[in-house]
């Protein structure tokens, strides 16, 4: 199709790790995809660059069930720190429109509700917002939005997240896994799956919880991966994680145009090393058992 990745053949190629940090942080990808790291980028000049444009970014979330708990914080501290002075929507969706949180919003900054139903699995609510996201984008977004970006909402901004993020397709690195060798990735490792990746291939493992793109890249993106989701739904196989394994399997093939480090999307759980300068979003520590619905 006019305008995708080339697509590669990644069984037939075989080429060393790459890695994020090397002793110091490195900022290219070994098909010269620049790596955000804090100091890589002056953010004014970024604003000088790109708010003239009069760009508008659209960012999902999902708050399904009791996630809609999260919601309250993701907004307030989104405000703060997520694009500040661009035109913003938000995509909430939800099967609980009523609990939508009143959050004051900077002006060209709307919140849109998407009632979503709700179900019994979690792997599916999480997996489903490939396809709801794929919609949104065809009905809605087209024409309206310039660039989209798709976040998990157990998951609290805290420092800047600007328009060093923007790009064609946009991943961030996992922080439990940028370092160490890819043989420890917990891609999808069963070859009957369409999210497999074998051992010794793929580069990074990259995160569920957010990634992002010009909304034609995303649309290719999610579009995707639903296919693959459904098509392994219909042979009895999930994947390990969900979408997230098809998001890595896709990037690995489809490789994305910008890579944002972990300071992008952090855990409590990952030991903190030295490069982590900032962490500008991170996941909020929940308790798996009380707040899923099985
Ligand atoms: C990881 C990923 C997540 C997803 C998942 C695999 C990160 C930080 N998170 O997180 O994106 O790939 O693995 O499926 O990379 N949700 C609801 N209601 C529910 C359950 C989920 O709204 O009852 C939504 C919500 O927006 C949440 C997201 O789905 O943020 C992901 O679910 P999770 O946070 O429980 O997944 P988790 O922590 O295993």
């Amino acid at each position: 199709t006019e305008g995708m990745h080339p697509l590669l053949a990644p069984d037939n190629l075989n080429y060393a790790q790459p890695s994020i940090t090397n002793g110091d942080i490195v900022t290219v990808t070994p098909w010269l995809a620049p790596i955000v790291w804090e100091e890589t980028f002056d953010s004014n000049l970024m604003d000088h660059i790109y708010k003239p444009q009069n760009i508008t970014i659209s960012a999902t979330v999902f708050a399904v069930g009791k996630y809609i708990r999260f919601l309250q914080d993701f907004l307030h501290t989104a405000e703060q720190h997520f694009f500040v002075g661009y035109n913003v929507n938000y995509y909430v969706f939800t099967d609980k429109p009523e609990e939508v949180p009143n959050v004051n919003l900077a002006p060209n900054r709307k919140l849109n509700v998407v009632s979503t139903p709700s179900s019994n699995r979690w792997q599916e609510i999480s997996a489903r917002r490939m396809e709801l996201i794929q919609i949104l984008i065809e009905e809605k977004l087209r024409n309206h939005a310039d660039y989209i970006f798709c976040l998990d909402v157990d998951s609290k901004f805290h420092g800047h997240w600007g328009a060093e993020t923007l790009g064609q397709l946009v991943a961030v690195i996992h922080p439990g896994y940028y370092y160490g060798p890819r043989s420890g990735f917990t891609y999808e490792r069963r070859s009957k799956s369409r999210a497999y990746i074998g051992e010794g291939k793929g580069d990074f493992y990259y995160c569920g919880g957010a990634y992002g793109g010009s909304l034609k890249d995303v649309h290719a993106l999610v579009s995707t991966c639903r296919v693959n989701f459904e098509a392994d739904a219909a042979e009895g196989i999930e994947a390990l994680w969900q979408e997230e394994s098809h998001l890595n399997q896709y990037m690995w093939i489809n490789k994305p145009t910008k890579v944002l480090s972990p300071e992008y999307l952090w855990q409590d759980f990952a030991p903190r090393r030295p490069e982590i300068k900032i962490i500008r979003f991170s996941g909020v520590v929940k308790n798996y058992a009380e707040i899923r619905p099985n």
